[in-house]
Formats: C-alpha cells, structure tokens, sequence
C-alpha cells in the first residue's frame, strides 16, 4: 500500500450563502466542493498506484480544475485596467431648485457609492502610469435606482460622434499585426488617426499635458464630459456639466518618473488607493456642476452638444452639490471591480440626457458590453450592480438568472396577481419633453466645426513648466512614429494652435520647418486664457496625502527620524523608511526600526520627497550602492524638494547633485528640516527643470 501523503489542513469555509454580497471566509471550517461534499483530501488526485495513470472518475479534480480553467471573462474592450472602493455621497444642502434627483434633495442622507478609476488603452495587467485619460466612474445606489456618471479625468473626448468610437480605439490599441505597443498612444495607427481627425485637436493638448499622468487617483479631477440636462419637480429643465474636484488637489507625475514607476511599481495608483483607504485617509472629491439654461448655450462660440468643446469656468462658474468619500475597499477584486457595470443610460428621475451624438451613441454601448462581459442579461444581479433599493419587473429567465421570482403572472397588465406591480407616473422616470423636428441627415453641424480654438485655450492658459510638458509629451509620442508624414501633419496642426508650441516639438524633433500646410475650415480665434484650466495655478500649498521617502542605515539619528514623522503627520503626510536591507535598524538611541522598503526595490520614483540621511558610519556603504546614487540623481531630475544631512555629501557628489543647488535641496539638520517641509508643500521646483531638461 502507498503510504498517504497529508493533505492540507482546513482553512476556512468558502459558502455559497445566497446572494449575499460578501462571501468571507470565515475562519477554520470544512472545506468542501461546489455541491457542499467535505473534501478529504485537496492536494492530490485519484490514481491507480503510487505512480499509476490518473481516474476520470476523479470528480473533485475535474470540478476544480474546470471551475478554474473557466475563471476568466472577457476584458472590458476599453478601460479594462481599473481600481475601485466603495464610499458614499452626501449632497451639502437641498437642490430642488435644479433637480428633482433624490439623492440631491437631502443633505442628512448618505447615498452609497461604487467609483472605479481606469486606464483606457492598456490590457487589465498593463501598467497604472501609462500616459492616458483615467475613466472616473461613480455609481450611485440612489433610493429611485442606481445612477451611473461614467466619466473621465479629461473634460472633452477625441471625437464628436459615436460610429468613430470604434475606429478611435482600434488606433490606440496595438497595431492588430503585431500586438504592441501595449498601453500606450505612443505609435503610428493612433497619430495617423488623430492627425487625419482634427476634432481630436483639443483632447490631444490635455493627452499631452500632465493630466495624462496622475500622481495619484485621489489628485485627480473627474468630468461628467457631455453636456446633461437637470430636472426640477416643476418640469423645468437646465443644462449642466459635470466636475469632480478632489479635496487633496489636482498633482501629476513628471513624464520620466512615470516611466520609471511603470517598471518599479506597475500597480502605483492601485496600491495608493488601496493603502490610503486602509490607513484611514479617505480620499475625497467634490462633486460640482456648470449650470447654464438653453438660451446661454445659444450665446456661447461653440456647440455645447459637442464634446470635443468645455464651457470655461470663467463663463459658467462651478456650482458645488456634495462630497464623495471613498472609505472602503472591495473585499473581493474580481466580484467588484471586475464585474461592475456602469451604464451611462442608468439614470434617475431628474437627470437626463442632451442630444451630444457621442452621449447618444454610449447610451446603446455600455449595456450592449456588458452583456458579452458578464455573460447575462441577469448582470444586474451580481451584488456590486444590484440596486440597493427594491426592484421588480417582469423579466425573467436568461442565463444565470439567480433570483426565484414566485407567481403564475409574468405579464403587465394583469388581472390575475391582484395588480401587484404596475407603472408609476407620479414617481416614475419620464423623459424632458424636448422640441425636436427636423430631417434625417446624415452630415456633422457647421457648429462643430471649429477644431483649434479651445485647443489654443487650453495652451494659453497653462503655466510655464506645464507648457513645456505639453510640447515634450508632442515630442516624445511623435518621437515614436515610424512614418515622417504623420510627423509632418502633426506638426501642421500645431502650426494653428500654437507658433511656439509647435517651434519647439519641430525643434525637438529635428524637424524644423516640415510641417504640413493644414487649412482650417473655420478661421481659428484668440481666447481668453482659462487660469481654471491650468492644475499648477490652482494647486492647494500642501503635503497631504503624499508621501516622504527616508533614505537611511542603520544608526539613523533617532531625533531627526523623529522630528520628521512627526512634522509629516502634522502635515497629514507619511514617511516611508528605506534601508539597503530590508531587516530591521536602530537609531542612534538603540530603538528599532522597520524599513518599509529596501533601496533597490524603491527607486525615488515612488516618493513626492525624499530625505537622505545615513549614519556617518554606513554614509561610505550608502554612497558604493548605484541604487542610492540613482536614488539622488532622479529625485533631483523628478524635481523634487530633497532634504540631507551633512554625512549624504559623499553619495550627493557621486550622484552629481550639488548640496546648494537650489532651493529644493535643503540641509534638514535640527531647526531646518521645518523649513524643508515647508519647501515641499509646493510638491516640485519648477524652475530647476530648464537646468535638468533642456527643451
Ligand atoms: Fe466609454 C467603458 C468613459 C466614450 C463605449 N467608458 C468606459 C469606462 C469609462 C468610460 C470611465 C469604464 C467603466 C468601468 O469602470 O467599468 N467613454 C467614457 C467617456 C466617454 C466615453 C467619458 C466620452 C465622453 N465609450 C465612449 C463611446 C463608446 C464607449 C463613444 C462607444 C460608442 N466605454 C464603452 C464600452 C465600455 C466603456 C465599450 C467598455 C467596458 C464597459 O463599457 O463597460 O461600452
């Protein structure tokens, strides 16, 4: 007889427990398969003798193995990597005057939310700092059904029309031949596409600019995009447009250090989120609108149906609703983040669509998506979809129907189930009776058609070193471009947004007077510039929420280590410890410390500032490690505010970053290292980058 290897202890009861939306796994318990039979043994399979071939009769292998060959469902077709919690909205007062939407009406109500923030082009297991737009998705469990605001971290979208979306995306993904470049615009199909689309204009200048690389979800801002319609009680109805502001700020990467975090970190916006949520420190975000009636919409030089247009903040201020705080993660990535669906035509009575055809066309997609994305009709029934409030129809049936709806009538009107479900006018949603007449056509609007305008506003009102982000982000994607004449059409389109703009990516580029000649069908004008526009005029002086990376040895002065954690926490900052080896340190006091990360696995990429403080004895080890060298070196390069103390020298001039460079680089021995703090509220020196960057 063979002698029976051990099987596993048991680790936990993994239930079935009726649709409940939380499946745990709630300590010790019986193992046991999907039909509830105790599992005797999970570690090896049925054979004949010791050595034998395997049985087919082996029902516990096949049922595990085919469960998880069968693990994966499809990708979404765009935003497919994504991260998301739970939280809730609170609206700061009543806005019965704008909206008979419930969940605006009651500042003492919590709505519960689901918000998921994606990248757009990458594959689910693409990297987070892809120069991309974030989707910034919100759905709100309101007690009249869920309402979905699917939006983006970019205001305006890359075409007016939705029979393009296809087209759009096909361009951006990898090239079909080839499969790569993946998570990235950074190739030929997509600037072919976009230069022979001139209404991607102004969505590129955003797509170049900082915006594309967050420093982190919670920094970042999030639009409704299109133009909606509000409805009060009294059937009146007014235009709005969507924003999100995050409390914290609105903070970008710089371009190279995005590169790098991609390599060192790939899950460095999830991994933010998920900790900030789990230390407490709930991100949040208020939720505004532009508010402007129909009459105002005529008045304005551009269509506000189009989306390839904003309505500037100077024109039509920001009306705050509410707050958003994200205080929960998911329990389970794939049943939550995974499977949510949000529907931009999940709407609540009160809020309602315009006839923007990119809007008109995502109202068919999303559920469209979902149903080969989740495999059902019943997607609703998945936990994280299902509205909070009740819900009954007559629907029925469909795979994977998980509900037991009872009764012999499936069928409205009846008379045969005492009339139990019926329709509700006084209640129910009822569309804005807007005037609409007209032929069928199948042509774009002259109002459309001016494509450079609100690109050229959005460069004029951006602050200098976010210019020059703009024109290096043109430079390094056309870079990438194996064709000269997508280069040379580009080009030709940034001839009529911006001389300069356009002069120093030609620069760049080594293509000096190649542009295109490129005719505008409409004559491009001079805006007002929009401060509101630029992130930098309108970033708070603040620390919070970002993170101080300590780059030290062991024998680390005990009162600079503590002076600096508290000074952080003040702050609502944290400090991260980073040590050549990972084990534990003492301070110059004999305490012991935890390093939270060990030098070559945490490149100074994944802090906003860093301190670099060995101890004299370990100062010469330090300065030998390339790590710490490199350390220094991209820190100064990232522009970051970077505090030491006298024993850092040897490593600062091996990594050739002067002590006195400039004001970014400060001595944090004793009283001093307040004044680094202070320094650092302004999360990067600017003025370095002429120095560190030559454009
Ligand atoms: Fe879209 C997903 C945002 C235009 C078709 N979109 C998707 C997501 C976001 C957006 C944030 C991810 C949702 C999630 O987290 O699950 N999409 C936008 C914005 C747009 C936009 C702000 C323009 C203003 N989208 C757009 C168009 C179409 C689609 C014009 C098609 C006609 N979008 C989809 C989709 C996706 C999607 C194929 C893929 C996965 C999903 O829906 O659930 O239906």
């Amino acid at each position: 007889m063979a002698k029976k290897s051990s099987s596993a202890p048991p680790v936990g009861s993994h239930t079935g427990n009726g649709g409940e939306l939380h499946q745990t796994n709630t300590g010790p318990g019986r193992l046991t398969t999907n039909q509830g039979l105790p599992v005797a043994d999970d570690q090896n399979t049925l054979t004949v003798g010791p050595r034998g071939p395997q049985l087919l009769e082996d029902f516990i292998l096949r049922e595990k193995i085919t469960h998880f060959d069968h693990e994966r469902i499809p990708e979404r077709v765009v935003h497919a990597r994504g991260y998301a919690a739970h939280g809730y909205f609170q609206a700061y007062e009543s806005h019965t005057e704008l909206t008979k939407a419930g969940f605006l009406q009651d500042p003492s109500v919590k709505t519960p939310v689901f918000c998921r923030f994606s990248t757009v082009a990458g594959s689910a297991g693409s990297h987070d700092t892809a120069r991309d737009v974030r989707g910034f998705s919100v759905k709100f469990y309101t007690d009249e059904g869920n309402y979905d605001l699917v939006g983006n971290n970019i205001p305006v979208f890359f075409i007016h029309d939705a029979i393009k979306f296809p087209d759009l995306i096909h361009a951006v993904k990898p090239e079909p031949d080839r499969g790569f470049p993946q998570a990235q615009s950074a190739h030929d199909t997509f600037w072919d596409y976009v230069s022979l689309s001139p209404e991607s204009m102004h969505m590129l200048m955003w797509i170049m600019s900082d915006r594309a690389i967050p420093r982190s979800f919670r920094m970042m801002e999030g639009f409704g995009v299109h133009t909606f319609r509000m409805v009060n009680a009294k059937g009146e109805s007014k235009f709005v447009k969507f924003h999100w502001r995050p409390m914290l700020g609105t903070f970008s990467l710089i371009w190279d250090e995005a590169v790098k975090i991609g390599g060192a970190d790939p899950d460095f916006h999830r991994r933010d989120l998920f900790n900030s949520i789990a230390m407490k420190s709930f991100p949040e975000w208020e939720l505004s609108v532009q508010v402007f009636t129909e009459d105002q919409a005529n008045g304005f030089d551009f269509d506000v149906l189009d989306p390839t247009k904003l309505v500037p903040e100077e024109i039509v201020p920001l009306t705050p609703l509410g707050k958003m705080v994200l205080d929960r993660n998911v329990d389970n990535f794939f049943a939550e983040t995974e499977q949510v669906a949000f529907c931009p035509s999940h709407v609540v009575p009160g809020i309602d669509f315009s006839n923007d055809p990119l809007l008109q066309g995502r109202l068919f997609s999303y559920l469209d998506t979902q149903l080969s994305r989740l495999g059902s009709p019943n997607f609703h029934q998945i936990p994280v979809n299902k509205p909070k409030c009740p819900f009954a129809n007559f629907q029925r049936d469909g795979h994977m129907q998980t509900e037991v709806p009872t009764g012999r009538v499936a069928n409205e009107p009846n008379s045969l189930d005492n009339g139990v479900l019926r329709e509700d006018p006084a209640h129910g949603f009822t569309t804005y009776p807007a005037q609409e007449s007209g032929q069928k056509l199948r042509i774009r609007t002259e109002s459309f058609a001016d494509h450079y305008t609100q690109a050229r506003l959005f460069y004029v009102s951006m602050t200098e070193p976010e210019k020059r982000h703009i024109a290096g982000g043109f430079a390094f994607e056309l870079g990438k471009c194996v064709e000269p004449k997508i280069r040379t059409r580009m080009l030709g389109h940034l001839n009529l947004i911006d001389q300069d703009l356009a002069n120093k990516v030609a620069e760049s580029l080594g293509m000096t007077g190649k542009a295109d000649s490129i005719e505008p069908v409409v004559k491009v004008r001079e805006p007002n510039p929009s401060p509101a526009l630029s992130q930098y005029t309108k970033a708070p002086n603040s620390l919070a929420g970002k993170k101080i990376g300590l780059l030290t040895t062991d024998g680390v002065d005990a009162k600079l280590y503590k002076a600096l954690m508290k000074s952080a926490k003040a702050e609502k900052a944290i400090v991260e410890v980073i040590t050549p080896t990972i084990g534990k340190i003492q301070t110059d006091k004999g305490d012991e410390i935890t390093p939270d990360h060990f030098l070559s696995g945490a490149p100074s990429c994944l802090f906003d500032v860093v301190v670099i403080a060995p101890s004299s004895e370990n100062a010469g080890m330090l300065s030998s490690q390339s790590a710490a060298v490199d350390f220094v070196r991209d820190a100064f390069g990232h522009l970051k505010i970077i505090g030491y103390i006298q024993s850092a020298t040897t490593l600062f001039d091996k990594a050739s970053v002067a002590t006195d460079a400039d004001e970014g680089v400060i001595d944090v021995t004793g009283a001093k290292l307040s004044q680094m703090i202070d320094v650092a509220k302004r999360h990067r020196i600017w003025d370095r980058e002429p120095n560190v960057r030559a454009f």
